[in-house]
């Protein structure tokens, strides 16, 4: 069974996006086995966007990641993580194919760090690795 890490982000709350986002998971057939919302500090997103550290839209995307509150989802079944990924639709919001998350519900907002309402891990390694810390309690 694989696992992914969802975060609806606080695009995506602000707008009431929760629901929508959960509907679109669950009514593809994924089936969601954690969810909380929480506010996150900036060492929490340190960690998860270590990958982007140096990168100039870092600095803009930690400060956007903190501007409300977030939803953490994990979410199972077979190749989840690709099917996520797939129902997100590209990074870029404008490029992102209409039928997508990204691509029906969100657009350029003019911002340095692109504003696409989820989050979805990118590969079983960082699934784990960010499973374990948005919800430590689930490895104990
Ligand atoms: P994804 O969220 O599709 O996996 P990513 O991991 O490359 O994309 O980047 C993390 C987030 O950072 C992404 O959702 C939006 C923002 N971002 C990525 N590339 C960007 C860029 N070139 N300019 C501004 N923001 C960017
Ligand atoms: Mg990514």
């Amino acid at each position: 069974m694989e696992r992914t890490l969802i975060l609806v982000k606080p695009d995506g709350v602000k707008r009431n996006l929760v629901g929508e986002v959960l509907s679109r998971v669950e009514n593809k057939g994924y089936q969601i086995t954690a969810l909380k919302m929480l506010s996150v500090d900036r060492s929490l997103l340190v960690t998860h966007y270590a990958e982007h550290e140096g990168k100039p839209f870092f600095e803009p995307l930690v400060e956007f990641m903190m501007s409300g509150p977030i939803v953490a989802i994990v979410a199972e079944r077979n190749r989840v993580i690709e099917g996520f990924r797939k129902l997100a639709g590209a990074t870029d919001p404008t490029i992102a194919e209409p039928g997508t998350i990204r691509g029906d519900l969100a657009r350029d907002q003019g911002t340095k760090v692109v504003q696409n309402i989820v989050h979805g891990s990118d590969s079983p390694e960082s699934a784990d690795r960010e499973i374990n810390i948005f919800f430590p309690e689930l490895s104990k």
